[in-house]
C-alpha cells in the first residue's frame, strides 16, 4: 500500500510522520481481575543448587485456593516444596496450596518456600501468576519492551516491530511514540494501546521509509513510551537504493 505524505514533510530534512492521532477504541473485553498480586522473590545459590523464598503478597479478592505459576530461564529444576503440591513442565513450574492451607486474604502474604537445582546460572523466575492474574515483580522495574530493536528497512519499503509492556497497567495506557532522526518516513495512523489484560500481548507497528533523492542510509530513532514505565528504543536505518556499495 502506497502512503501519500504532504510536500512540506518530502522537502524537510528528518521530517518524519509518525502516528496520526487517530482514536482506536479499547476494546470491552469482560470484566477481569487487573493485577491483585505482588512477587517478592529471593534465593540463596550455591554449586548446583539452591533454596528460595517467595513472598506472594495479595491485593485483589481473598484466594480461598491457589495456583502460583512462574518460569524459569535458566534450565532451573524444583525438586522440593514445604507445604504445597508442585508441578515442572520444562521451564514452567506450578504450585498449589496444600488442602490444608488457609485462604489468603487481601493485603495478606502468602510464603512459599523451595529447593532447586541449577546448571550454573540461576536468575529469578519470570512471568509470576497466581490464579492466572499476572503478578507484579518487586524486583523488575515496569518497562515498555520492543522487540527486535533495530531494524533495517530497504528503501521504499516497510519494517515493523513489536511492542508489550513488563507489567500491567492499572487502566489502558497508549504508547507514546516520539521520533527523531533524517530522512523520510512514515507510519500508518495506529494507536496502541495497553489494557490490564493484553498489556504482555506483542502489538505490531510498521514504519515505512520513503523513496528519497540522495544517497544516504538515513536512521530514525523512535522512543517509546508509557508514563510509570522505562521507555524503549527502536532504531530503523535505511538502505538507500541509491547508495553504492
Ligand atoms: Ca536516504
Amino acid at each position: 500500500m502506497r502512503h501519500t505524505l504532504p510536500t512540506r514533510l518530502r522537502t524537510t530534512l528528518g521530517a518524519v510522520a509518525v502516528a496520526a492521532a487517530t482514536a482506536v477504541a479499547v476494546p470491552a473485553g469482560p470484566a477481569r481481575a487487573a493485577v491483585d498480586c505482588t512477587v517478592d522473590y529471593t534465593a540463596s545459590t550455591w554449586d548446583t543448587g539452591f533454596s528460595a523464598s517467595v513472598q506472594v503478597k495479595n491485593l485483589g479478592d481473598t484466594w480461598t485456593g491457589y495456583t502460583v505459576e512462574f518460569r524459569f530461564t535458566a534450565g532451573q529444576q524444583l525438586t522440593s516444596t514445604w507445604s504445597h503440591h508442585y508441578t515442572q513442565d520444562g521451564d514452567r513450574v506450578t504450585v498449589r496450596n496444600a488442602d490444608t492451607a488457609q485462604p489468603v486474604r487481601t493485603g495478606e502474604t502468602l510464603w512459599l518456600g523451595f529447593l532447586g537445582s541449577h546448571t550454573g546460572e540461576n536468575p529469578p523466575p519470570v512471568d509470576w501468576r497466581v490464579n492466572g492474574v499476572a503478578c507484579t515483580d518487586a524486583h523488575q522495574p515496569p518497562a515498555v519492551i520492543a522487540e527486535p530493536t533495530a531494524v533495517s528497512v530497504p528503501e521504499g519499503h516497510g519494517a515493523a516491530f513489536r511492542a508489550r509492556l513488563s507489567h500491567p497497567p492499572a487502566g489502558p495506557v497508549t504508547l507514546q511514540v516520539r521520533s527523531q532522526g533524517t530522512g523520510i518516513w512514515a507510519a500508518p495512523p495506529v494507536v496502541l494501546v495497553f489494557t490490564p489484560t493484553n498489556w504482555n500481548t506483542p502489538q505490531g507497528y510498521t514504519v515505512t521509509s520513503f523513496p528519497d533523492g540522495d544517497d544516504v542510509d538515513d536512521v530514525l530513532v523512535l522512543t517509546l513510551s508509557v508514563p510509570g514505565y522505562s521507555p524503549a528504543t527502536v532504531t530503523f536505518t535505511q538502505i538507500d537504493a541509491d547508495r553504492v556499495r
